[in-house]
């Protein structure tokens, strides 16, 4: 791999998802206060990149304009974050309204790589979506964040940065999401895998764990050298039987995880160097 970042540890969280509803869990932040808030908090527990899920006036998953562009809006004038709206969106939504969450121009957007079981549902991902949302990302100087989760999809970034070129800034960051139900397990021998499987061109990876695995895959992901996202889209429970309670405790527990291995939070300065934004 090229130029790997080690010293310094990209923290990014995942606040809201699109999978948990409002009433099974009061405290996720579906409004923009909350999600302000939150964010708040998060950067000043060492978060350096904020990934974006947005939620209607009924706490559902939407993809709506102007709200994610009010939302893009809000969050860069009360923090420093890199804004990265999701364009998986919910398994619900239709590829054409995913793209167009690029409109609203956020700092970075996720891109997953391939179709994958989600649960009971399917997270569809064809490969003309995939190509789009790379070349419409690199046209506007958006940095993508490529989600990995599965083996296969880490091929399949290799063969896309080979057909269509690098992302913004020459810079590749990819994210292993592991231990869905239909994806790569989160084990540390899945991650040891996924990793040494990596096209040359990345440089930087993180990893997470979804539900019980975070613990497992966050602590592989350091011993790898890697950076961690961590958050209430990803994980619902701090220990077994104990809830997260807010997303400020888990980037509080990665960075406590990073100090232990040496890394110090990365500021979200250098996160826009990291992935070649301009600082
Ligand atoms: N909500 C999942 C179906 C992403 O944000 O790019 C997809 C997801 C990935 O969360
Ligand atoms: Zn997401």
């Amino acid at each position: 791999m090229a130029e790997t970042v080690v010293d310094d540890l990209l923290i990014t969280v995942a606040p809201t998802g699109a999978e948990t509803a409002k009433s099974d869990c009061p405290e996720l932040p579906t409004t923009l206060d909350e999600l302000v808030g939150t964010a708040k908090e998060c950067e000043a527990a060492g978060a350096g990149l904020i990934h974006v899920h947005v939620r209607d006036a009924d706490h559902r998953p939407t993809l709506d304009l102007g709200r994610l562009r009010e939302t893009v809006t809000a969050l860069r004038e009360s923090t420093s974050l890199v804004v990265q709206l999701s364009t998986g969106g919910s398994v619900h939504d239709p590829l054409e309204d995913r793209l167009r969450v690029l409109d609203a121009a956020p700092d970075s957007c996720s891109i997953t790589l391939g179709t994958v079981n989600f649960g009971d549902d399917v997270f569809l991902n064809p490969w003309p979506f995939v190509r789009d949302l790379h070349r419409v990302a690199r046209e506007r100087g958006i940095a993508p964040e490529f989600e990995l989760f599965d083996l296969g999809h880490v091929a399949a970034l290799g063969r896309l940065l080979a057909t269509d070129g690098l992302p913004v800034g020459d810079r590749v960051h990819c994210d292993l999401v592991m231990g869905v139900p239909g994806g790569m397990p989160g084990t540390a021998d899945a991650l040891v895998a996924a990793v040494a499987a990596l096209p040359a061109a990345v440089t930087s990876w993180s990893a997470t764990g979804i539900g019980r695995t975070a613990m497992t895959v966050a602590m592989a992901a350091l011993a790898k050298g890697g950076h961690l996202r961590v958050g209430m889209e990803d994980t619902l429970s701090f220990a077994p039987g104990e809830p997260v309670g807010s997303n400020r405790r888990l980037v509080e527990r990665a960075v406590a995880l990073g100090g232990l291995v040496h890394r110090v939070p990365m500021a979200p300065h250098r996160v826009r160097e990291a992935l070649g934004l301009a600082v």
